[in-house]
């Protein structure tokens, strides 16, 4: 069912804490952690604690909770000191933007230089 835990799902084992993680924030409806392969000084995931796919499910389903994952990628810039700079956040969406995992997240990105268009 639409925001069940799914047992074959890396990120809501992280949730459970079936999976380490180096968390970095949590609330009642969202965990941030940090990506395991960062693309950048700061490379923080915001994720919802109920499963969706992807943003546009989440937004579709609960679209409290996708404001909450965009209240929290300000909070944790703060926190990492990204924000004067300026920082990306990214939601790859589809295999063919890149997204491996299929529980929606959001990369925040900062501490460096950032191109625009991305690759
Ligand atoms: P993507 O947008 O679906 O490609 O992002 C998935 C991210 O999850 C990617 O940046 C991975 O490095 C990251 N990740 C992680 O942080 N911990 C894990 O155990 C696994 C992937 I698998």
């Amino acid at each position: 069912m639409a925001g069940e835990p799914q047992a074959d799902c890396l990120f809501c084992k992280i949730v459970a804490g079936e999976v380490p993680a180096t968390v970095v924030r949590e609330t009642e409806t969202t965990v941030a952690f940090r990506d395991i392969n960062p693309q950048a000084p700061t490379h923080v995931l915001v994720i919802p604690k109920v499963h969706h796919p992807d943003a546009a499910s989440l937004a579709a389903a609960e679209p409290q909770v996708i404001a909450d994952i965009l209240r929290e990628s300000g909070e944790i810039a703060a926190l990492e000191g990204v924000a004067e700079k300026g920082y990306r956040v990214v939601f790859n969406t589809g295999s063919g933007a890149g997204q491996t995992v299929f529980h929606a997240h959001l990369h925040v990105l900062g501490g460096r230089g950032l191109n625009w268009p991305p690759g």
